[in-house]
């Protein structure tokens, strides 16, 4: 699994942790890059100076590389651009649109940038811009996805791109890492596997529904928005669907969903909560220590790989 993005990363493995919203902050970053892998911080639409404290939280617990993915519809997203900067971070890798105006301080700063796209036609233009790689992410994952899928996508930006990529979407166990690297990736981004991980601060009513998880309980909400979300099925993901097929508006769909990630990480309210969450959450079987889950991710995928 030596890979040039282990290189760029400086880690053990070419495995990311997703910048998932709420679920990624510091406890689970220092512990997946305690493990060898890259563990990220998630800005999601957290305040600028709430970012930094947990950048400083996570150098306390771990010597290691982490990074901090930056959300790109946060209205704070250029201050938490220059927190990334002032705060010596790594790595930084962006989601939900362009970080191409960032990327120029960025990389004059030393920061490894890894852009997440879900289109050739953006792995091109981030490839143009400087990035250093990129995560190819299909919309088997969690929270604000694509139309492509990975199977599909990842072989088309590996062809289209120099740089290293990194496949994400519908990856939770040692096949799905064999098989990114058949499609063309050196290395994997994975989000929900590490939502059920003991270092994860996500309440246990969450966790125990995405173990619970079947194959067929993830749907996609808010495809009329502009930004489709994909979610575990319950009353709240059933009320927005039925919402949105009778025309709701904008405002009424985000007045609805005001909160909800929060109320699902934090409350354990799983109910009227938003339950992010990829289609391998029927995959995700136990709760693991981040140790765990990467040397059973590694010993799996090694394995597959030298057959
Ligand atoms: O960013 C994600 N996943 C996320 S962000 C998030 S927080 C959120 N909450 C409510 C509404 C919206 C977001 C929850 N999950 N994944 C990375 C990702 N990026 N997936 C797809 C994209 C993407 C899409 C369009 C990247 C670039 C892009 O470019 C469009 C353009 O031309 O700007």
């Amino acid at each position: 699994m030596n890979s040039r993005i282990s290189e760029l990363l400086g880690t053990k493995y070419p495995i990311i942790q997703g910048g998932m919203a709420w679920v990624a902050e510091y406890h689970l970053a220092a512990a997946v890059s305690n493990a060898g892998g890259l563990g990220l911080i998630g800005a999601a639409s957290a305040p600028p100076e709430i970012v930094r404290e947990q950048i400083r939280k996570a150098k306390e617990l771990t010597d290691r590389p982490f990074g901090v993915n930056v959300m790109l519809l946060n209205p704070n997203a250029e201050e938490v651009a220059q927190i990334v900067i002032e705060e010596g971070v790594k790595v930084v890798t962006t989601g939900a649109g362009s970080p191409a105006k960032f990327i120029e301080a960025w990389k004059a700063a030393g920061v490894v940038v890894i852009p997440v796209v879900a289109s050739v036609a953006m792995a091109k233009m981030m490839e143009r811009a400087g990035a250093d790689a990129v995560v190819a992410e299909g919309m088997e994952s969690g929270g604000h996805i694509g139309a492509q899928t990975t199977m599909t996508l990842v072989p088309q930006v590996a062809d289209a791109v120099s740089i290293p990529v990194i496949a994400a979407g519908g990856i939770a166990d040692g096949r799905g890492i064999a098989a990114s690297f058949m499609l063309g990736a050196e290395g994997v981004q994975m989000g929900t596997r590490f939502i059920v991980a003991e270092e994860s601060i996500v309440h246990d009513n969450y966790k125990e529904r995405v173990i619970k998880a079947k194959d067929i309980d993830s749907e996609v909400t808010g495809s009329s928005t502009g930004h489709p979300i994909r979610v575990l099925r319950n009353k709240m993901s059933r009320e927005y669907l039925k919402m949105e097929k009778d025309g709701a508006s904008f405002e009424e769909l985000e007045q609805l969903t005001l909160g909800s990630l929060r109320k699902a990480v934090m409350d354990g309210d799983v109910v009227n909560g938003s339950l992010m969450a990829g289609q391998s959450a029927g995959m995700v079987k136990k709760r693991q220590t981040c140790q765990e889950i990467i040397e059973e991710l590694v010993a799996e995928a090694d394995r597959l790989l030298a057959r």
